[in-house]
């Protein structure tokens, strides 16, 4: 099985709150309808979810924040959910809505749950999970990343190989010359090691893939905006991207 995260940085156009990247979706699906084994499928939040969190001020942390930003946010990830839903149909790839409510209690996930999603990948449909806002407790929400939804399913699901699909050609050690680090290997990775030129939100995907790679899983971040290299990962173990050995 192969686990995927498509960033909201490809799939939405991250300048502009609430536009989907419909030509960027419909590119990469049509392209994953070439793999021949099961896939699951995480999308993150892009100019949506990420739009109206910051206007909310919800972060990660579990706070009571305001029920109406809770609402929207909520809103309006389901909404980027049916356009990527809709894109997998068209392309006749049997997408199963999965919203992390589904496999997660508070912030811990189920595993009887989640051991059910390669079941149903199996069986020839696309679960399509995504991040979002949660209910934690005592009128607590809090927002969860697809990133950390990979590391989850990753950990339990032990796919053969993860992908984090980026609009960028993967880590680059130096911004300027824009030279591209194509492997990243080894057990004591620290995040320290591989931060360099950065962005927030890159330092929480290498975090995560440097923990999943340790658990035993390679995990490939890729071009979006190439989407025959994952293709070409997939069939053929032509890496061309940053390539986090196990
Ligand atoms: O884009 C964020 O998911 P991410 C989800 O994977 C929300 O960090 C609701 C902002």
């Amino acid at each position: 099985m192969i686990l995927i995260k498509l960033g909201g940085s490809i799939i939405t156009n991250k300048q502009k709150p609430l536009t989907p990247n419909l030509f960027a979706i419909n590119k990469i699906v049509s392209q994953l309808k070439k793999i021949k084994e099961p896939i699951v499928v995480v999308h993150g939040g892009g100019s949506f979810g990420h739009y109206w969190s910051v206007r909310y001020n919800m972060h990660t942390e579990p706070a009571k924040y305001n029920r109406k930003g809770v609402s929207v946010v909520k809103n309006s990830m389901v909404e980027l959910n049916k356009i990527i839903l809709d894109s997998f149909l068209k392309h006749s790839l049997n997408p199963y809505c999965l919203p992390p409510t589904n496999f997660m209690f508070s912030n811990k996930a189920d595993l009887k749950k989640v051991r059910e999603i390669a079941k149903i990948a199996k069986a020839g449909l696309v679960p399509i999970s995504f991040g979002d806002v949660m209910w934690h407790s005592k009128n607590k929400f809090y927002i969860l990343s697809g990133d950390r939804i990979m590391g989850i399913l990753s950990k339990i699901l032990k796919p053969r190989l993860v992908i984090f699909v980026l609009n960028v050609d993967g880590i680059y050690s130096d911004m300027k010359t824009k030279k591209l680090l194509y492997e990243i290997k080894g057990k004591k990775t620290t995040i320290s090691e591989v931060k360099m030129d950065i962005t927030g939100g890159m330092t929480r995907k290498i975090k995560e893939a440097i923990s999943i790679s340790k658990s035993g899983t390679n995990v490939f971040l890729v071009n979006g905006n190439k989407p025959n290299r994952i293709v070409n990962a997939i069939r053929n173990g032509k890496f061309e991207g940053t390539l986090f050995r196990k």
